[in-house]
């Protein structure tokens, strides 16, 4: 038997928690021990884990000695408190939540695009926003071939992006409508069955979403490359699972729609599905719990010289978030970077 390797989830009791140990369990990740951590709420609780069941724990402070990967999807806050405490006991973290995303210390990842940054780890990594990955898994071999100058981007995103709890509201308020009750808002500010609404996360000072303003920031960190400049609206729609996206890409350099084809179905994580006679494009409803990225609608902007549209789809709970991080963690093992170099870089 090799190393002992220990692996926790915090938020395990969560929509991408839950994902998160069915994707370590599918993926035969070479862990010795998984354990399970939530809030206070929810321990003792079980949650499943291939054929057998977990018991959560409360997250603590200093539960983290002898664990080697922990990863974090229970929210920013809980995140900013504890994800210290994990690097300070020698536990590398990779963090779904946005808190340590632009944080100049932390290494902002999807394994198909800048692998290469986990090699400055400093015991925190972060998990981008779903609709981020899946666009630049589309996007990384176009701007390495012909150079990528603007991106022009609106989302279709599904509600289980909020979790649980946006799943049961889209439910509930589809169930009143057809029953002729008035739908109850409980998590949208308006009503998300058979309606869609152009906010998601929070409004900032220019009149952007904070899910906007991730994707334009976290884009230039990832490509490592200011000149990239994204501008985006992001849409709940009324898709319980999947997120979807109409890209404007203008390149520096021409590349036909054929190219484009060509060149994607030959990369890492892609899949392309793009036949307009047959009608085959990629769609949200067909493609859950899959792990690839799907791309089609590919056509050439004839408005502009150099530009390409596409229509890029994945599963927003698994590539988006726990599948991602999982191959973040497969990835700290390959190159063997499962260790903190210096424990006090969080600590205050
Ligand atoms: P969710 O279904 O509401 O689950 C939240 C999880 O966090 C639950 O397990 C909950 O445990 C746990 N939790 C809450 N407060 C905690 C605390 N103080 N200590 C320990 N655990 C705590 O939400 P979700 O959809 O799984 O999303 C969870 C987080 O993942 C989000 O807040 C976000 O930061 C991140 N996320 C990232 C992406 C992405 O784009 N990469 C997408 C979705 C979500 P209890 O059962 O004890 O309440
Ligand atoms: O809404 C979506 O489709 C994705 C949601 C992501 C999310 C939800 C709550 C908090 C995030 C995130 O990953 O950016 C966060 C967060 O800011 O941590």
């Amino acid at each position: 038997m090799s190393k002992k390797l220990t692996v926790a989830v915090v938020g395990a009791t969560g929509a991408v928690g839950r994902e998160m140990l069915k994707t370590l369990h599918d993926r035969q990740f070479p862990a010795t021990e998984v354990r399970a951590f939530a809030s206070a709420r929810s321990a003792g609780s079980k949650v499943p884990f291939g054929d057998t069941e977990l018991t959560v724990q409360e997250l603590k402070e200093d539960v983290f000695e002898g664990i080697d990967i922990a990863i974090f999807s229970a929210g920013g806050g809980t995140s900013e408190t504890f994800a210290p405490h994990a690097a300070h006991a020698g536990c590398v973290v990779v963090d779904n939540s946005s808190q340590w995303r632009m944080d100049e210390r932390c290494p902002l990842v999807v394994p198909e695009v800048n692998p290469d940054a986990l090699a400055d780890h400093n015991g925190i990594i972060a998990n981008p926003n779903c609709s981020t990955i899946q666009m630049l898994v589309a996007l990384k071999p176009i701007h390495d071939a012909v150079g990528i100058k603007r991106v022009v981007v609106s989302t279709y995103q599904a509600v289980s992006g909020t979790g649980q709890k946006g799943l049961e509201e889209l439910e509930r308020q589809t169930r009143d409508l057809f029953s002729l009750r008035d739908p109850e808002c409980k998590v949208y500010p308006y009503r998300i069955a058979f309606n869609v609404l152009p906010h998601i996360d929070v409004f900032l000072d220019n009149d952007y979403t904070k899910e906007e303003m991730k994707m334009t920031n976290e884009t230039v960190k990832i490509f490592n490359d200011p000149s990239v400049k994204v501008t985006a609206t992001c849409v709940r729609v009324p898709v319980f699972s999947g997120h979807a996206e109409s890209v404007n890409v203008e390149t520096v350099k021409k590349m036909t729609a054929k190219e484009c084809r060509i060149l994607l179905s030959q990369a890492p994580g892609l899949k392309v599905i793009d036949n307009p006679r047959e009608k085959l494009y990629p769609m949200p409803a067909y493609i859950a719990g899959d792990d690839e990225t799907y791309v089609g609608r590919i056509r050439e902007d004839e408005s502009i010289e150099n530009g390409l549209n596409m229509w890029i789809v994945a599963d927003n709970v698994r590539k988006g978030a726990a599948l991602n991080a999982v191959q973040i963690a497969e990835e700290l093992l390959r190159r063997d970077l499962v260790r903190v170099k210096d424990r006090n870089v969080f600590m205050a």
